[in-house]
């Protein structure tokens, strides 16, 4: 008996799952014209991200790393395939709870859809349209089961052996097969509705194109060029300029926002004396510069990669500011960007003399994609989720008692200036390297402060010079190099440490949260 009630219940939870595909396929498939914010499987992922606390986004970021969007998504497939061969169950057994638990979860994701910033009035559609969907597909596939009722009845022989029951588990089974096929048939339709309505969300849009065809203008201002020996010549150091390709991503954004430059507008409002608006165009006409600039993650543990230098062009924020002139009392520019998020940046550090822009260029294209087209900032000297807001499309001038962003609200620090740091490239923790002299070298940052000196220890030695890089400028990281001479057979812990004018620094360990890791980045080799 126990055997068959397992039996038993495959089946169901099969028609729970196909009806799980067709209704995530139809939220796919009508999110493409509603908007990806829209498609379900996005708007639940994109709530669970915002209602995430902290210590756990933290916790994502430091075992997950980049691939933390990764791991999410596979999550939530497990979870939700769970809650569709549950659905299945119930509603084998009585259809008024499977139903009910179908259309709480269709309720859910289209509430999820409405909160997202950029829901239009459609938003809950897709949601709502997929669970009705999956609804019919569920009816459809369990009336060709047998009813439950059969085994949910006390084990009485006669009820045991009747024929009905003994059904679903006789392999020959017209009946059997047909539901196999048509349960197949329903999740592959699923799964091909998913794939084709996110192929056709991004491509419909047709912003990819518009990238592609895009010329950006030169620069007033070309970046310099950087120093010859602005790169160590020690293989296995990070490179100077990070290539795009491999820069690190981070965001909140399960489905990279897709915006036209052709519809973009920055709107900059709130205390100033006159609202600006800003097009894509008016913005390419005016005077761009170029710059060096080092981008760093306040996630970034000691030693972490969460970090990356660009030549990124753009307009000076502080020209976007002094058209429309901020009043007196404001302190901070809350900047939103089409997603929904925000960071507030000190008016000071969008006003002063450092590079911080509004850029469309990174290295020498248009922005990719997924760091920010067509428009994002980026701010010499601060951590990324207080400054460099991708997909930007406002700028709110405020004061910081009058307004909070997105990780503030989350436990994080208001202000985030970068600390400084420094990172052991070569050799790699846990190396073994051959005895005599050993290249030590890495990378350093002090953003908008500059690097002076890097220093190694070896064990509980003394600290000892290393030799700098050229200088790219104070707005980007500096690579430095020591040897190691005559390294002593054994295991041994290297150290490193950098200075900015102000000094050594700190080798107090503290973790990422609330504005920052520090300490001395280590890393443990043996020398044979
Ligand atoms: N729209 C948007 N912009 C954003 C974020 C985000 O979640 N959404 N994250 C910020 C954070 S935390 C960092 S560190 C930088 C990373 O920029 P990158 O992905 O181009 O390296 O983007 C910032 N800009
Ligand atoms: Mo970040």
């Amino acid at each position: 008996m126990g055997r068959d009630r397992h039996r038993s219940a495959a089946a169901p939870a099969a028609a729970g799952l196909a009806a799980g595909a067709v209704t995530v396929g139809v939220g796919a498939l009508l999110a493409a014209a509603t908007g990806a914010s829209s498609d379900p499987l996005v708007a639940v992922g994109a709530a669970f991200v915002d209602l995430t606390p902290p210590w756990l986004k933290d916790w994502a970021v430091a075992t997950f790393g980049t691939a933390d969007k990764a791991v999410l998504a596979a999550g939530q497939a497990v979870v939700l395939a769970a809650l569709a061969a549950l659905a299945g169950v119930l509603a084998h057994r009585r259809w008024s709870w499977g139903a009910l638990l179908v259309v709480a979860l269709g309720g859910l994701a289209g509430l999820a859809a409405m909160t997202r910033a950029d829901a239009g009035l459609l938003a809950p559609l897709p949601a709502v349209a997929g669970a009705a969907a999956g609804l019919l597909v569920l009816r459809t596939l369990l009336r060709r089961l047998p009813p439950a009722a059969a085994e949910a009845a006390p084990a009485d022989a006669a009820v045991a052996d009747a024929p009905v029951a003994a059904a679903p588990s006789a392999p020959a089974d017209p009946s059997r097969r047909g539901f196999l096929l048509a349960a197949s048939l329903a999740a592959a339709l699923g799964v091909v509705g998913l794939a084709v309505g996110r192929v056709a969300g991004a491509a419909g849009r047709g912003v990819q194109a518009v990238r592609e065809g895009l010329r950006l203008p030169r620069p007033v201002r070309p970046a310099p060029a950087p120093p010859p020996d602005v790169q160590v010549a020690v293989a296995g150091v990070e490179p100077w300029v990070t290539p795009p390709a491999t820069f690190y991503r981070i965001d909140t954004a399960l489905v990279v926002p897709q915006v036209d430059p052709g519809t973009w507008r920055l709107r900059v409002h709130g205390l100033v004396e006159r609202e600006v608006e800003l097009t894509w165009d008016e913005l390419l006409a005016s005077d761009l510069v170029e710059a060096w600039v080092t981008l760093a993650c306040v996630s970034n543990p000691v030693g972490g990669d969460l970090v990356g230098n660009q030549r990124w062009l753009g307009l000076p924020v502080r020209e976007v500011l002094a058209r429309a002139r901020p009043t007196g009392e404001a302190d901070m520019v809350l900047s939103r960007s089409v997603d929904g998020f925000t960071a507030s940046t000190p008016l000071e550090a969008l006003t002063d003399d450092r590079d911080a822009l509004l850029a469309v260029g990174m290295d020498g294209a248009p922005l990719p994609p997924e760091h920010g087209f067509p428009v994002r900032l980026v701010v010499p000297g601060l951590y990324g989720y207080v400054s460099a807001t991708k997909w930007v499309t406002e700028l709110e001038v405020t004061r910081f008692d009058a307004a909070q962003a997105y990780w503030t609200r989350r436990g994080w620090s208001e202000r985030g200036p970068v600390k400084t740091q420094s990172r052991i490239d070569v050799p790699r923790a846990g190396a073994t390297v051959p005895a005599g002299d050993v290249l030590v070298a890495g990378t350093a940052w002090a953003q908008h402060r500059g690097v002076d000196r890097v220093q190694v220890r070896v064990d509980d030695g003394a600290w000892q010079d290393a030799e700098l890089a050229g200088d790219g400028g104070v707005d980007t990281w500096r690579q430095w190099r020591w040897t190691w001479r005559v390294a002593p057979a054994g295991a041994h812990r290297l150290h490193v440490r950098a200075f900015d004018p102000q000094g050594p620094q700190t080798g107090a360990r503290e973790g990422v949260v609330p504005d920052g890791a520090t300490g001395y980045h280590q890393v443990e080799v043996t020398v044979a």
